[in-house]
């Protein structure tokens, strides 16, 4: 039967006319064909949208055939596989990142122009996809990529959002936020599994059972919910394999018991019924903060229980029983969000497959990893007990025997240091009695990874100080990294192919340790020149955007000087509007001689703010306020200038990022956990100034000090400054700018009030007032060596020469080594 079956497949594959071509002529015919068939619009008449479509769907089709290839071969060679569980995936546009990774952009952009279109204004058709907040969702994006490409065999975990991350307008200059309905044009990019799906139980209670003479505890659900999963394939490049991101929807359950008797009856329960998909309707817009509420807690809970579901079932079709589990898998929990699988993985051990508890135990313990993102303890996830207690009640009594048998443990280490416990234990008491996801994940995971190397020491040193004096061997740095193939090769194709010119070779695409060779060039003028260009292309094409958007006009000669990251006080954006205001407060105050001297700025800065994040709201008024004001005054004229880019999101960064020459990452030392976008920064050539804090203490290591523009306190000093507090003012030039705000320059005066006391006397926690004059700085620093243009670009090209510590290529290769202990499994060409 095995024979026949070989020999159907042999013959359908025939019919099949072998793989898809992907020379110019069989690529305009497929996007023809789906113009006609999948798009449904004539092939003589279709516009650029249904163009997008057509040409998206015909990638699609070579995305799936090499996605069916890896996945057969990876079940033929059933290696140990990581799962990636995630909340949130920030994947931005796929078009072109796919065309590149699969290598036959040449041929699509000739195939396009055959048919009289241009690839690059069809992919600007293409709409984000947004289902995730800022820098933790971007690097989960970055890795489902560098695990594409370097051939693991890995899956990736999440939720499919109907609504992602809101879309931000500016109305005259305060923010709003507006829904962001990203399927209504359909997504070319998923596959819908109707099949592939799971029931997800919730609420009901725990009863006792006697099965086979022993006690054992089995839940009643009150509630099931349908999750559907969508497929979306993730192309590696200069590889065949294509991995999987599997992302769930709800869908009411069908095996529902209905009894009406009234047609009043039948339409509320049809409705009710609906209610489930609201589980995955909505990604919270809130980055780091937890408000302890149900329908958060049903989405994490939901998309866990179906992906282990579906990660068991495919265990199960290939093994008995579950001594293997943990040769086989690998669960790696993106931050806290998904640690309630680890109570799942014991309810189905122990519940379902009716493992003991010390057997179930040693499993779990050896199949999971965490990285957490979070520097205060603040930000760390806790769930109310009562609210666990009614929507998983099963796992409320799991989770209390871990921390039991975690006490009991302790005990045996610290005996009567009853401090050190309650510390330790996964439930807070208090006034709200709540469960500390991070000591959950740190009790179970055999791995607990930070993000830098100044972070890790955060988390050994304060946050789980107790945990890492238990288990030091637990703690494990792994530096985040962003992949040069979005950050460099799709948005900024000029730079990808210096950089492939001047190396000889295209290899860095996948090894960019290579790229360090460009640090032998940094001084030869050819290079300079073709650098520069590259460089002043790339601002053309952003000063375009920023007068379509803002209608402010841009002079190409200033030093574009670049803040984009979501709106924090901690990232301090209001440090970089306050520089803003004493640089044009000392322009106003120079004679036509002084003012010659002057190195012309354009300051743009975008990000969007939690929506019930007040401060941060004022934050974007006030860059409004004062770009206003900046930009209508004839004494300043094209010396100075202020943007705030609306609407930032991974799209406006590929276009903004290129066409920078200056970024700003001003986090107070000791709470940027990493920062990833430096890293796009580096990688672009752009010069970064910025703290000493998460990342950039490293990247400083590998460019050298001298190549970037540090300021600011310490690490290490910043609790002592903090405790000097009032006694320490800022300078004199801090307390004149913030005085301008307050006696409403820039208007707004009562509204500004607030802000301008977070920084002043007893507030400022972040320490803008002590760090204002060394960053005046280290500005004055950029300045003077943005005059030496020749010096400038030297130092934009050891930027990107030393930006190969910082691709995710090389943060998968330590996760993969040191935590998950998975070998790479390459699909045969
Ligand atoms: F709350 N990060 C984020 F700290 O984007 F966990 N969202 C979050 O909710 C948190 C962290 C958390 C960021 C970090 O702030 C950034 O420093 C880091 O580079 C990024 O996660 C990826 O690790």
């Amino acid at each position: 039967r095995k024979g026949g079956l070989k020999a159907k497949a042999e013959k359908m594959f025939g019919l099949m006319d072998g793989f898809l071509k992907n020379d110019s002529v069989s690529l305009q015919k497929d996007i023809l064909d789906h113009v006609e068939f999948t798009v449904a619009r004539s092939r003589f008449n279709f516009d650029d949208f249904e163009a997008y479509q057509a040409l998206a769907h015909s990638v699609r089709d070579r995305l799936i055939e090499r996605w069916h290839d890896t996945h057969q071969y990876f079940k033929k060679k059933d290696p140990k596989r990581i799962y990636f569980l995630s909340l949130e995936f920030l994947m931005g546009r796929s078009l072109t990142n796919s065309v590149i990774n699969l290598g036959i952009q040449d041929q699509y952009a000739d195939a396009l122009t055959q048919l009289g279109f241009d690839f690059e204004i069809l992919a600007e058709q293409e709409g984000d996809a947004a289902l995730g907040n800022g820098g933790l969702a971007r690097f989960a994006a970055c890795q489902m990529d560098s695990l594409a490409t370097l051939d693991y065999p890995a899956w990736g975990y999440g939720l499919r959002y109907q609504y992602g991350l809101f879309r931000q307008i500016i109305v005259d200059g305060f923010q709003h936020e507006q829904p962001d309905f990203w399927l209504n044009f359909g997504n070319p990019w998923e596959i819908e599994r109707v099949h592939v799906s799971y029931p997800v139980k919730f609420y009901g209670t725990v009863e006792e059972e006697v099965l086979n003479g022993k006690k054992c505890k089995i839940w009643i659900p009150g509630e099931s919910v349908e999750a559907v999963a969508y497929d979306n394939p993730i192309p590696g490049y200069g590889t065949r394999n294509a991995i999987n991101l599997r992302l769930w929807a709800a869908k009411p359950s069908d095996q529902y018991d209905m009894e009406s008797y009234t047609t009043g009856d039948y339409i509320n329960a049809i409705v009710n019924r609906q209610k489930a998909e609201t589980i995955s309707n909505v990604l919270y817009p809130d980055d780091r903060s937890y408000q302890g509420k149900e329908l958060r807690l049903k989405q994490q809970y939901f998309f866990v229980s179906a992906s282990l579901q579906d990660i068991i079932r495919r265990f199960k079709d290939l093994h008995k029983n579950f001594d293997e589990f943990p040769e086989k898998i690998a669960l790696q929990i993106n931050d806290t969000h998904p640690s309630i699988s680890i109570a799942e993985v014991m309810r189905v051990l122990v519940d379902e497959e009716h493992l003991d508890w010390s057997k179930a135990w040693g499993i779990a313990c050896r199949i999971f990893s965490v990285t957490i993102h979070a520097v205060q303890p603040e930000g760390l996830e806790k769930i109310p007990v009562d609210l666990l207690g009614s929507v998983l009640p099963r796992h409320l009594e799991i989770i209390y025997e871990i921390n039991f048998r975690l006490m009991e443990e302790l005990k045996k280490s610290f005996d009567q240091d009853y401090d050190r416990l309650s510390r330790m234990s996964i439930i807070e008491e208090g006034a709200v009695k709540s469960i500390r996801m991070a000591n959950l994940s740190l009790a179970c995971c055999h791995t607990v990874n930070g993000v830098s190397r100044v972070h890790l020491e955060t988390l050994k040193t304060r946050v789980f100080k107790d945990f890492y004096e238990l288990w030091p061997l637990k703690f494990q740095c792994k530096t985040n990294g962003v992949t040069q193939r979005r950050w460099i090769v799709v948005s900024n194709p000029s730079l990808c192919s210096i950089i492939s010119k001047w190396l000889g070779t295209e290899a860095w695409i996948r090894n960019v340790d290579l790229i360090a060779g460009l640090r032998e060039y940094a001084k030869d003028p050819d290079l300079h020149t073709e650098w520069k260009n590259m460089k002043k292309v790339n601002k053309m094409r952003l000063a375009e955007y920023i007068e379509t958007l803002t209608s402010v006009k841009v002079s190409l000669d200033a030093m574009f000087d670049v803040q984009i990251k979501r709106i924090h006080e901690y990232k301090r954006q209001l440090l970089n509007i306050l520089g803003i205001i004493h640089r044009y407060d000392c322009i106003k105050n120079m004679d036509e001689s002084d003012k010659r001297r002057v190195v012309p700025r354009v300051c743009i800065i975008g990000g969007k703010a939690a929506p019930g994040y007040e401060v941060a709201k004022k934050i974007i008024k006030l860059c409004h306020a004062v770009a206003d004001k900046v930009n209508s005054d004839p004494d300043i004229g094209d010396l100075l200038k202020v943007v705030f880019i609306p609407d930032y999101n991974v799209s406006v960064a590929e276009l903004v990022i290129p066409g920078s020459d200056l970024s700003q990452h001003l986090s107070t030392a000791g709470h940027e956990a990493s920062g990833t976008g430096c890293m796009k920064f580096l990688m672009n050539g752009c010069l970064l100034l910025a703290t000493a804090d998460g990342s950039a203490v490293e990247i400083a290591e590998e460019i050298g000090e001298p190549n970037m523009f540090l300021f600011g306190a310490k690490v290490d000093e910043v609790p002592a400054l903090r405790e000097k507090g009032t006694t320490l003012k800022g300078s004199l030039q801090f307390a004149r700018v913030v005085r301008m705000v307050r006696d409403g320059y820039f208007g707004f005066k009562d509204y500004f009030k607030s802000l301008c006391d977070t920084v002043e006397d007893g507030g400022d926690f972040y320490l803008l007032g002590h760090d204002f004059a060394s960053y005046l700085e280290a500005q004055a620093a950029a300045d003077r060596a943005f005059v030496d243009q020749e010096k400038w670009t030297q130092m934009s090209i050891l930027s990107t020469a030393g930006s190969g510590k910082f691709s995710s290529d090389r943060t998968i290769e330590e996760y993969a080594e040191q935590s998950w202990g998975i070998e790479p499994c390459k699909c045969p060409f």
